[in-house]
């Protein structure tokens, strides 16, 4: 595996220097910040991001992400331009060495939390999504702001919007992803990157928005859609896990063993009963998911794809980005590299016995 780092580019007040610190520390995950989504990315801006984690002795090989535009998830008149464009941000990316791309294709927002800095009884601070807090609420009618949420566009542009995606319905967004991998997929495979596609986050519709990137049966008809090596996962643990209907492990070992993963984020999250969850620190005995188990399915099926400690919480008195701390997250990245070197060392023994 390959172990990474997101780091929000020069105003991430993570420094380079210190991401260097972190033992096996390889890659930086990053991504052009000073366009807006559906425009080409300045080369020299590429290049800018490759010199600086290269000089900071790491390797700029990973994206994350090139946003997909509202108008090729909603199929509008400009989605073939702009899939245009996007096909031209792969093909730039591949030549300053890029070699996997992470986007994803939830409509209207990224991640859904009610809460960015909920304080556990430790003292530490993470981000929580409570049901109750989300009820009643309806974006249509009430001013809806939850953290997190774009604030880029207005109120009434927000409200057109999921209108819009109401009426476009899961099998329209499904027709609108299956155009776009058409698309982009070949050009991918020409420049040798592997497009990895995130999960919604959480994997269910909130407000009665489709979300198809969700469950197992949906991962497998997104990468029969395009079935080829360049065509695969971003997957998230923390975000496929806050369901209970998915069986992590055992999800990761199925798409390991296809060959299918270009990306792990690896992120610890409690469910309750009533499916709400709050993000907590990556040991299994903190949250619900069995790291253990998921890095044992990675490293018997030969994964060699890309690894991140994702979310951590703020401790130790950090400020900062919301999940995006040093501390929580280097603690993270040490914990998953023990994981590995266990789960490798015994796969070696386990052949010598045999
Ligand atoms: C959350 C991240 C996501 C992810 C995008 C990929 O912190 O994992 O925002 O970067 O969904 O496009």
């Amino acid at each position: 595996m390959k172990m990474s780092f997101r780091w929000y580019g020069k105003n991430d007040p993570v420094p380079l220097q210190y991401i260097r610190q972190i033992p096996n520390m390889r890659s930086v995950v990053s991504a052009v910040y000073d366009v807006k989504p559906g425009e080409v990315w300045p080369e020299e801006s590429i290049a800018g991001l490759r010199d600086i984690i290269e000089a900071n002795g790491l390797i700029f090989d990973i994206v994350e992400s090139v946003p997909v535009p509202e108008d090729i998830k909603l199929g509008t008149q400009k989605a073939d331009a702009l899939t245009e464009v996007y096909c031209e941000n792969i093909r730039r990316c591949a030549k300053y060495g890029i070699k996997c791309i992470t986007y994803n294709f939830m409509p209207v927002f990224d991640w859904t939390r009610t809460q960015l800095d909920k304080e556990a009884d430790d003292g530490s601070t993470s981000l929580v999504m409570y049901k109750s807090q989300l009820e009643g609420l309806d974006p249509l009618k009430d001013d809806i702001n939850l953290p997190g949420w774009d604030a880029s566009y207005s109120k009434e542009e927000i409200r057109t919007l999921i209108a819009d995606y109401v009426k476009l319905g899961e099998e329209g967004l499904w027709k609108n992803l299956e155009k776009f991998l058409k698309k982009i997929i070949p050009v991918a495979e020409e420049c040798g990157v592997k497009m990895a596609i995130h999960p919604d986050d959480p994997p269910y519709s909130i407000f009665g928005i489709p979300r198809i990137i969700t469950c197992e049966e949906n991962l497998d008809r997104m990468l029969s859609i395009a079935d080829s090596p360049a065509n695969c996962l971003c997957f998230c643990t923390g975000s496929l896990g806050c369901a209970k209907f998915n069986d992590i492990p055992g999800m990761v070992r199925k798409y390991s063993e296809m060959n299918r993963i270009a990306f792990m984020h690896i992120r610890q999250v409690k469910i309750s009963e009533d499916g709400s969850f709050e993000e907590r620190g990556h040991y299994s005995e903190c949250g619900s998911i069995d790291m253990y188990e998921v890095v044992k399915a990675l490293v018997e099926t030969g994964f060699d794809g890309y690894v991140r400690p994702d979310h951590g919480r703020m401790i130790w008195g950090e400020q900062g980005k919301a999940g995006y701390g040093l501390y929580d997250r280097a603690l993270g990245a040490a914990y998953i590299n023990g994981l590995f070197e266990a789960a490798e060392k015994e796969k070696k023994y386990e052949k010598k016995r045999n």
